[in-house]
């Protein structure tokens, strides 16, 4: 398939009514028939016939309007099967196709496979074209009926139920979708059953599909949905639509989730949770998730994307609802923060390397390798600056204009912002550079004081990204707050908007110099750098009143105390220790302060400000500032750590889990003195997986987790969720210079499923998020890993593409390091039948 281009897109020259589908399932030889109601666009305009299917396809028979066409006027080729314009009737016609397909061989769960006996599938992107041939593009938009033929128990496809009888079901969508939203699910599987009653009062019949024996732990997620439900009403004013909303579990899974139309597929660790399995992060990610995906049926179902290029319209505006949703169920402040975190360590790190692109791109070879966080987060962020830009009252206006006007569409961004300047009044030209421009503006400021008077001076610039070397300046909403020296606030927050490359904003009749804090909330995707010593920002930590510059205050001391040494870390510790003492803050805001930057943030920040980051020195540096605070605080810290003991049974909510993390965090700070001491205790003692887990990490950190491991493969060998985690946190864990002789061993036990894409991530995920480890400088890692990518490559092209970004940092590091890394990514490269995914990823890591 040749790169594709957004200047590229026609509609399709036909128009399609009806998809009417008949599977008789197989674990070898599915019997696929298609019928699809079509009708030329434009009936003097004659165009061929193409559609989308590959060699993967046996076909047995295609008719138009019943009768076979002249085998001459029919074509096929690795991706497409192609009739020709003189088969094909002027007037509406039905194709009828019957193709064999073998689910049991598909190791790229992509299209129709079978995830532990379960018949299921993932369409998204272009996977419905390894069922049938099809139109697989978003912009054709069908009603589906369905009919499935098997003797599994449980039949479950798109939209409503319409009959189930013997071994056959029918199901019928009326709501026109895209193929990439089609589902079916076949298995021995049981339910969660609730009921939900729309605002309107409609009666939806929910279900959470399971295997036996796990009903027990799908509860939370149940709860989850029906929270979902009832904020997308008050909050956005979406109802449901279907008689039924179901939820399927799947060991086998490419990506967290799927929004397929009234069947949502998710990756079993997104929905099953219990306390002694599951820890806090896990059962907050489960309810953002289904929160996610359930958005989706508005923002990206109803309202669909033209074509791939647009993918950012869906995934940025649901994340962004996703992570309103978390906010308001849990704490504002600290969400936020986490998404900043978030967002500095997987799209930054990705807008500062080979494989920088916009939101919207406009090239692609593979869709695949767009899933990044640039659309997911970067889309996210791009909108919270429109809202930030127009005002909440506006930005409600402007999405019930969208919902309303875009209702049943295939859109485009531009479609988006244009439903902005209608709703405000606003020339949204300049702001669109967000969507098209790649790359994380460096936003510089400067104070002045005189007179009452302050003035403050922006100077932003971006670095060139790849096809991008010319960076116009950009619309950059910044929230200023002033502090006033006895740590009250002067000024409450003012969006400043900055247009132009160089702008200058005054504070006028101020009394005395004030503190500045800036980018309040973190309101646009950009670094700001800022001439100010320690002490200001030890006043910042204590006294602002945004709490997300307070944090960032914190943040910025430690880098300061991690990089440029010994007098900058005893002013970190000094303001870690007010923070300790600070009983009035949540103890989640406390945790986030008090936990460290990681070592990959670490060499983030040195490779900004132009040196070469040494992993080795970097983890060194790490351990002895904790140690140093450790040391410091060791009374505050021990009572800490008791005070925050959580009474009584576990529960997930976000109280208890803000008390568990503040626990943890100074938990990680005392090993680094008490020789894992209290770690041992706890794995002990704890009843609940988030501790388990917390007090494991350090003792694999320590060297001493042998029998902690023990205890925890006996209790658990058989449950795969439990075990990904144990896999993963000995890898990732590990004194980096043991991390690749680790992770050589575990992938050589019998239980390294390697083809599991969580047990893959669980392994070579844990090695990339070992920073030293992976980056170990006699190239272990970089080996070990493109051994694992060349492997997986041939079973599932979509897992070794992602794993592949482990490498994407490669450039910032020395010339040893980088020769390794380069020639690991050339004998991948140079493999024969390298898939497209990873051959488009490492040939834009090596360009
Ligand atoms: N929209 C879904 C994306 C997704 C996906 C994409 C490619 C390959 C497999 C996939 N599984 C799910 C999930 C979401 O963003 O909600
Ligand atoms: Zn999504």
């Amino acid at each position: 398939q040749p790169v594709q281009h957004l200047a590229d897109y026609r509609p399709w020259p036909f128009l399609l009514s009806e998809t009417r589908l008949d599977l008789t399932l197989a674990a070898r030889g599915t019997i696929v028939r298609a019928a699809l109601d079509l009708a030329p666009r434009d009936p003097d305009a004659p165009s061929d016939l193409v559609l989308d299917g590959g060699a993967g396809l046996q076909l047995r028979a295609l008719t138009i309007d019943g009768q076979a066409p002249d085998p001459a006027h029919v074509t096929r080729d690795d991706e497409r099967l192609t009739i020709a314009a003189a088969a094909l009737p002027r007037a509406p016609f039905t194709l009828e196709t019957e193709v064999a397909i073998d689910p049991e061989d598909n190791t790229a769960f992509e299209g129709l496979y079978l995830s532990g006996g379960i018949f299921c599938t993932q369409c998204e992107a272009e996977g419905f074209r390894h069922i049938t041939f099809y139109p697989d593009r978003p912009d054709v938009m069908t009603v589906f009926r369905v009919t499935l033929r098997s003797d599994l128990p449980v039949l479950l496809s798109n939209g409503n139920p319409v009959s189930d009888a013997g071994g056959v079901a029918e199901w019928h969508d009326h709501w026109p979708k895209p193929s990439y939203l089609f589902a079916l699910v076949a298995g021995d599987l049981v339910a969660v059953s609730d009921r939900f009653t729309t605002r309107s009062g409609r009666e939806i019949a929910l279900n959470v599909w399971v295997r036996p024996g796990d009903q027990d732990r799908a509860g939370f997620a149940m709860e989850s949905l029906i929270k979902s439900m009832r904020w997308d009403e008050d909050v956005y004013g979406r109802e449901y639509d279907l008689d039924v909303f179901n939820i399927v579990a799947v060991d086998d899974f490419n990506m967290g989730a799927m929004e397929n139309k009234g069947l949502n597929i998710f990756n079993s660790k997104l929905v099953l949770a219990s306390p002694d399995t599951a820890t806090d992060t896990d059962y907050e990610r489960i309810e953002a998730v289904i929160a996610h995906e359930y958005f989706h049926n508005w923002t990206g179902n109803r309202i669909t994307c033209r074509d791939w290029f647009q993918l950012c319209l869906k995934e940025g505006l649901t994340v962004f609802r996703d992570q309103q949703f978390t906010s308001d169920l849990r704490s504002a402040a600290v969400k936020r923060i986490e998404d900043v975190q978030t967002l500095r360590a997987l799209q930054f790190r990705e807008d500062q390397g080979p494989l920088a692109h916009p939101p919207r791109p406009d090239r692609y070879e593979e869709i695949n390798n767009f899933y990044t966080a640039t659309v997911y987060e970067k889309g996210a962020e791009v909108i919270g600056m429109l809202k930030r830009l127009v005002g909440d009252a506006a930005y409600a206006r402007a999405l019930d204009l969208y919902f309303a006007r875009h209702d049943g569409d295939a859109a485009t961004i531009e479609d988006w912002l244009k439903v902005f300047e209608d709703a405000t009044g606003r020339d949204l030209t300049h702001f669109k550079r967000w969507y098209t421009d790649a790359g994380t503006p460096v936003l510089e400021m400067a104070e002045d004081w005189q007179d009452g008077i302050l003035t403050l001076t922006f100077a932003q610039s971006t670095k060139p990204t790849p096809g991008q070397p010319d960076k116009p300046a950009r619309v950059i909403p910044i929230a200023v707050g002033l502090i006033g020296p006895d740590g009250d606030e002067v000024a409450p927050t003012r969006v400043l908007e900055m247009t132009e490359a160089r702008q200058t904003f005054t504070f006028e009749a101020l009394g005395a110099r004030p503190v500045v804090s800036a980018l309040r909330g973190f309101s646009a995707p950009v670094m700001l750098t800022r001439q100010l010593d320690d002490a200001t920002r030890a006043f910042l930590l204590a006294h602002d009143t945004d709490p997300f510059a307070r944090w960032e205050a914190g943040r910025e001391l430690a880098l300061s105390a991690l990089t440029r040494g010994d007098e900058a870390a005893q002013a970190y510790i000094d303001a870690i220790g007010a923070l300790l003492g600070d009983e009035a803050a949540d103890p989640a805001f406390r945790a986030l302060c008090l936990t460290l930057p990681g070592e990959e943030e670490i060499a983030t920040r040195l490779a900004a400000q132009g040196s070469t980051p040494d992993p080795d020195a970097i983890h060194a540096a790490r351990g002895d500032l904790a140690r140093r605070i450790a040391l410091a605080h060791q009374d505050l810290l021990t009572g800490l750590y008791d005070a925050m003991t959580v009474p009584g049974a576990y529960s997930p909510d976000a109280a208890s889990a803000a008390r568990r993390s503040l626990r943890i965090a100074v938990l990680g700070l005392l090993a680094r003195i008490d020789g894992g001491e209290r770690a041992q205790i706890l794995f002990g003692v704890a009843s609940n997986m988030t501790e388990r887990m917390a007090a494991l990490a350090v003792l694999v950190r320590l060297g001493r987790a042998g029998p902690a491991l023990k205890v925890l493969e006996a209790e658990f060998g058989d449950n795969r969720l439990v075990m990904d985690k144990w896999f993963a946190v000995q890898v990732m864990a590990a004194p980096p210079g043991r991390a690749v002789a680790v992770a050589r061993d575990l992938a050589t036990r019998r239980d390294f499923d390697w083809k599991n894409p969580n047990r893959f991530r669980a392994l070579l995920g844990g090695l990339a998020g070992n920073h030293a480890g992976f980056h170990a400088a006699d190239g272990a890692g970089y080996d070990f890993t493109a051994d694992w990518l060349i492997r997986m490559d041939a079973a599932n092209p979509q897992i070794a593409a992602r794993m592949s970004t482990a490498f994407e940092t490669w450039p910032r590091y020395n010339p040893d390091r980088r020769a390794r890394a380069r020639a690991a990514l050339e004998r991948i490269a140079a493999l024969e039948g390298l898939s497209r995914n990873t051959r488009e990823m490492v040939s834009r890591m090596i360009a």
